[in-house]
């Protein structure tokens, strides 16, 4: 099931064996293809992304996807046009060793306020790498004319963690398009279920082949427990998980629904966020709580919010539905608008947050 949104009524986005259709008829589900062949769409991308072109672009990086080495140093390359704005280091490392690299930003104001944007939970997403690293180019690059930034910066120390699963991200890369968790052993474990915040409960499964199967217990994944470290040690008021896809703006909680303690002003927030989101594009965010969607227990927002303290929020960037492309695999030309999205959300968080 890849469509996030689901409720009565409502269309659900399935992926199914084409021999399993005729069961879908036989209990009157009524159905329509949206994507006849997701291998292949995969197969088109990764052909696209073979060209020797695809190298350069023109010099046009958000011109097109990359992958985990070209991400790492592109970071390099940002922190050294400025090393006096960011610095890069690594939070921990994955399974399979490799670095989970952060940028850490300024903040040079008295009183700035923390906060942490990351991205890559899950592998297959990948907008949610491109939009986490755009938004760190971003900064750096508009720090000296745009005023809106620098004021962000200035006040504001930001880490940008882009990739969170480099292990899963290069295996969607070189082997399956569609892989969401991380590569422990031969099945993976969902980053996403394994936080100590309700850890084992609705929404998370026990069972290893299943795509939110949450581990044996809580942080017994190096990629959760380095942004728990990370957080602990830190002590973020603001965070965003950035994730793909829906085009949703979630709001804790999301194992329960008792309305979160601070429900109303991470609402009115979050309103605000969708609001800015709009106003670049005229694509529209919906703003919902975590729980209304489905419940998901385990979730690094739940457990920013509820043990780490954090306003914390979940973006579910475009697209909106598959669309003929099958959901994750979002055209390249789709990069700048969606990190233009992400940037707004982050600035806006920042700028409600007093
Ligand atoms: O299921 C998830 O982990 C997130 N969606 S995704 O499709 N990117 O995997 C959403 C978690 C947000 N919380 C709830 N839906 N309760
Ligand atoms: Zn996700």
């Amino acid at each position: 099931m890849w469509s996030e949104e689901r409720g009565a009524g409502l269309p659900l986005d399935l992926v199914v064996a084409s021999d399993r259709l005729p069961l879908l008829a036989a209990q009157g589900v009524t159905w329509q293809v949206l994507v006849a062949d997701i291998d292949a769409v995969a197969a088109d991308e990764h052909a696209r992304l073979a060209q020797p072109a695809v190298a350069d672009k023109g010099g046009d990086w958000f011109a097109e996807y990359r992958d985990y080495k070209a991400i790492t140093t592109h970071l390099e390359e940002l922190t050294a046009l400025a090393p006096g704005l960011v610095s890069m280091q690594a939070i921990g490392n994955s399974l399979e060793n490799r670095p989970l690299w952060a940028l850490k930003f300024g903040g040079s104001a008295p009183g700035s306020t923390k906060m942490m944007v990351n991205g890559t939970q899950h592998a297959r997403e990948w907008i949610a790498a491109m939009t986490t690293t755009c938004v760190a180019d971003r900064l750096i690059r508009g720090y000296a004319t745009d005023p809106a930034i620098r004021d962000f910066v200035d006040h504001t120390e930001l880490w940008v963690v882009p990739v969170v699963n480099p292990d899963g991200y290069q295996y969607s890369w070189s082997t399956n398009r569609y892989w969401r968790k991380n590569k422990r052993d031969n099945h993976g474990v969902d980053l996403n279920r394994n936080f100590d915040l309700a850890f084992g409960g609705a929404g998370s499964s026990g069972l290893k082949a299943a795509e939110n199967y949450r581990g044996p217990s809580a942080f017994s994944e190096p990629e959760s427990a380095a942004i728990r470290d990370l957080m602990l040690r830190e002590k973020f008021a603001l965070s965003i998980d950035f994730h793909a896809y829906s085009q949703l703006l979630l709001y804790p909680w999301s194992y329960s629904s008792k309305p979160a303690k601070d429900r109303d002003k991470l609402a009115a927030i979050g309103d605000r966020m969708a609001s800015a989101m709009y106003a670049t594009h005229q694509v529209s965010y919906k703003l919902i709580s975590g729980v209304e969607l489905y419940p998901a227990s385990g979730s690094l927002m739940d457990w920013a919010y509820g043990e780490a303290g954090a306003l914390a929020y979940t973006i579910e960037l475009r697209p909106k539905g598959p669309g003929g492309r099958a959901g994750f695999v979002l055209p390249p030309s789709e990069i700048r608008p969606t990190c233009d999205e992400g940037l707004a959300a982050v600035l806006e968080l920042r700028r409600s947050y007093r």
